[in-house]
């Protein structure tokens, strides 16, 4: 019996140089008289986390060893494999373990096969593999999700023989020394379901088309998992799998794919910021010199302010919110038992544990309950004024020690730290509604952050499972501050006659999941007011429109109309309805402005918008507000629905080719004026190459 440990630090990537250790490992196993099994473990506390990503970006060199002659070698062998799993084993990883005539795993380890999540299908025998074993449509339903999934239901899925307790390897060695019977996968005939006759298989298949987006928004992966799996159903197993690597291989070069794997490297960017140690850049939380965060506080219980508690109690940290307003207070104990009574219902947890997480959040009126917390967020009305003030009461009751953030979307941190006494350890914590469930967090660093508070925010970031991205302190941040430019223009197109239903189809069209007006619905037109009163911008649009729909209460969802108008019956109230009056406020208000009415085609209006973005982004990277493109890039994934095989706005930059994006800014600059002026960057990146690239400005 021969232990395999997988062991390249630090995921155990099966990359071409190590498969090629890996090959002559096994190889050698095999060749030996004396091993009658083998064993695969993993070291490093996992299994495998499949094959290196940076290996697609590349052309395979000549003799590489990839995965697909690894597990050809385990395929062939008559020696027995057993897969000793614990911790996660995903893509590459799983399938060899598929390739094994036993998997066993530890409670803790969760299995997953998520290629479709960088635009790919698994290409190492997994599409071939997993109809066999489990049936087609659970097949397909496992690889279309991609998720990490937790033993025990792989257990019950059938992909799993066993959930070992104790040490599995321990397990598998006891195992392999029975010499089990060779199991392999590869010699099933493909199944539907156990419910469903083979002949169903055209009509599940075409189900399956139906039921992913559209080749090109974003299903182009989707639609080629199904065809790869029709493949499982139809032709034997050597057959199937040379389909599979053809679909792979017109994958790993599609625009999607590229882009999605754009945006999985930027993610594991984020933390690394110039001027962290190396120690606090990789690991934020283990580093001593993070503050451990043991008590939370949030002022203010308004929607963000519960939001923010419920992120908190979900991560076990205990959080003080303090409000004096009591029918404030009521209505946010609601929504906080409310979303954890949700949470039991959908089954995500028991009685007990939201019972456990309502009672560590606390409602008070006392603020001087914050006094030992090591964080507190304030949530409160967004006014300069009143932020000040709330840090300034902040500093003279929270511990020396705490930190004080501010969850301002717009507003200036380094106004809020000179109210206090502790100006290092002010910060920005910039959540998204509804904080509980958005992915996104904007750290926003004042003049006076110190090393150890951005740590500590990653921290913070990594332990609510946020996405934390590192932000300069400016009006709007990164997020809101490009937003503001993507809805400047919307706005400019309704004045010259697009209508606001059209501009949002085609931005739907494009991938995002609502259009700039829907999306200002939902966040309150008294809200966009409001900002643009801060900014100083409030009455400077061309038409007043927008105020006179605030005027007429027409705040948005909430108020059932906004730029569209809404109906209980239809969407639940949430699906935007066109409505006339606004399309005629619109034309009205412009004829009196004096703008002329247009004719604009659905490229001008992407183009209109998505290039606003791309040039306030790149004057963001300009001014140091922004550190990368890829920060930009993830902000709007996960903070603005940007489609993610766009890869985010600077990402998709590069793809249409800056120099053509910055030509068009220039002649939007000469048709609508300055605020089109192209940001010297573009300028810079667009005349370096023909087809420019910001993410290597
Ligand atoms: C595949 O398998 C294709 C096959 O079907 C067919 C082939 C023919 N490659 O996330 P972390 C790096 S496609 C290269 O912070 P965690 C990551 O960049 C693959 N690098 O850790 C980071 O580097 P750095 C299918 C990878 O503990 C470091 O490892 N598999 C890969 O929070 C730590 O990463 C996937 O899609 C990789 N595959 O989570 C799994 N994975 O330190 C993708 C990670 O320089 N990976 N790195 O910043 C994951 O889901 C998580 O990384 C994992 C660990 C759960 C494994």
């Amino acid at each position: 019996m021969r232990v395999i440990t997988l062991d390249n630090p630090p995921v155990n990537a099966l990359s071409f140089a190590y498969c090629a250790k890996l090959y002559e490992a096994i190889e050698a196993a095999h060749a030996d008289d004396s091993v009658e099994a083998i064993v695969f473990t993993g070291a490093n506390g996992l299994f495998s986390g499949g094959a290196d990503v940076n290996d697609f970006n590349n052309e395979l060199p000549a003799g590489a060893v990839t995965i697909r002659d690894v597990i050809r070698a385990v395929e062939l062998s008559i020696k027995p494999h057993i897969a000793a799993i614990d911790g996660v084993a995903l893509g590459g990883g799983l399938e060899l373990a598929l390739a094994c005539d036993y998997r066993i795993a530890t409670p803790r380890s969760k299995l997953g096969l998520p290629e479709i999540k960088l635009g790919l299908l698994p290409g190492a025998g997994g599409t071939q593999r997993l109809p066999r074993l489990i049936g087609a449509r659970a097949a397909l339903e496992f690889m279309l999700k991609g998720s990490a999934v937790p033993a025990a239901r792989v257990l019950e899925l059938g992909i799993l023989d066993e959930i070992v307790d104790g040490n599995v390897l321990e397990r598998a060695i006891s195992l392999a020394k029975e010499i089990p019977p060779k199991r392999r996968i590869s010699a099933l005939e493909a199944t539907i379901a156990p419910d469903v006759p083979m002949q169903a298989a055209p009509f599940v298949v075409a189900q399956a088309h139906k039921m992913v987006p559209p080749e090109d928004n974003g299903g182009f992966a989707a639609h080629k998992l199904i065809d790869a799996v029709q493949a499982a159903v139809e032709l034997p197993f050597a057959f199937g799998v040379a389909r599979e690597a053809r679909l792979f291989d017109e994958l790993v070069h599609s625009k999607a794919s590229l882009a999605l794997r754009h945006v999985f490297f930027a993610e594991r960017e984020l933390s690394k910021v110039p001027g962290l140690e190396a120690t606090q850049q990789c690991h934020p939380e283990r580093s001593r010199r993070t503050l451990a965060i043991a008590k939370a506080g949030v002022v203010g219980a308004g929607t963000m302010g519960s939001g923010i508690a419920i992120t908190f109690a979900q991560s076990g940290v205990p959080v003080v919110v303090v409000d004096t307003n009591e029918e404030a207070v009521d209505k946010a104990r609601q929504t906080v038992m409310g979303m954890f009574m949700y949470q039991v219902q959908k089954g995500r947890l028991t009685q007990e544990e939201a019972w456990q997480r309502g009672q560590s959040i606390t409602f008070t009126d006392d603020w001087r309950e914050l006094a030992d917390a090591d964080l507190v967020v304030e949530a409160v009305f967004e006014d300069p004024e009143v932020k000040r003030e709330v840090f300034a009461k902040l500093d003279g009751i929270v511990k020396p020690e705490g930190l004080l953030a501010s969850n301002t979307s717009t507003l200036d941190i380094d106004a809020m730290a000179a109210a206090t006494g502790r100006p290092q350890k002010v910060l920005g914590l910039h959540f998204f509604v509804p904080a509980n469930i958005m992915p996104l967090l904007e750290i926003v660093r004042g003049r006076a952050t110190s090393a150890q508070t951005l740590a500590t925010a990653f921290a913070i970031g990594k332990m609510l499972k946020k996405k934390a991205v590192l932000s300069g302190n400016a009006f709007g941040f990164i997020g809101n501050r490009m937003v503001f430019d993507y809805v400047r223009e919307a706005f400019a197109l309704a004045e010259e006659g697009t209508t606001p239903a059209r501009v949002d189809a085609v931005m739907k069209a494009f991938g995002f999941p609502m259009g700039p007006f829907a999306m200002s619905d939902l966040s309150g037109l008294d809200i966009g007011l409001h900002v643009q009163k801060l900014q100083g911008k409030a009455g400077q649009g061309r038409t007043n429109v927008l105020e006179q729909l605030v005027e007429q209460k027409r705040l948005g969802q909430k108020a059932m109309a906004g730029f569209f108008k809404y109906d209980k019956a239809v969407g639940k109230g949430r699906e935007p309805i066109a409505d006339s009056v606004v399309e005629q406020l619109f034309a009205q208000e412009a004829c009196k402005a004096g703008i002329a009415s247009r004719v604009v085609t659905d490229r001008e209006i992407r183009e209109r918008l998505l290039y606003a973005l791309i040039n306030r982004g790149a004057y963001l990277l300009e001014e140091g507000v922004a550190l990368r493109p890829g920060d930009i890039d993830i902000v709007f994934v996960y903070g603005y629905g940007f489609p993610p095989h766009h890869g985010g706005p600077m990402w998709y930059a590069d793809e249409v080719g800056v120099a053509r994006v910055y030509e068009r800014i220039r002649e939007f600059e000469a048709t609508f004026g300055p605020q089109w002026k192209p940001s010297a960057l573009l300028a810079r990146v667009a005349a370096s190459h023909d087809v420019g690239s910001l993410a290597h400005a």
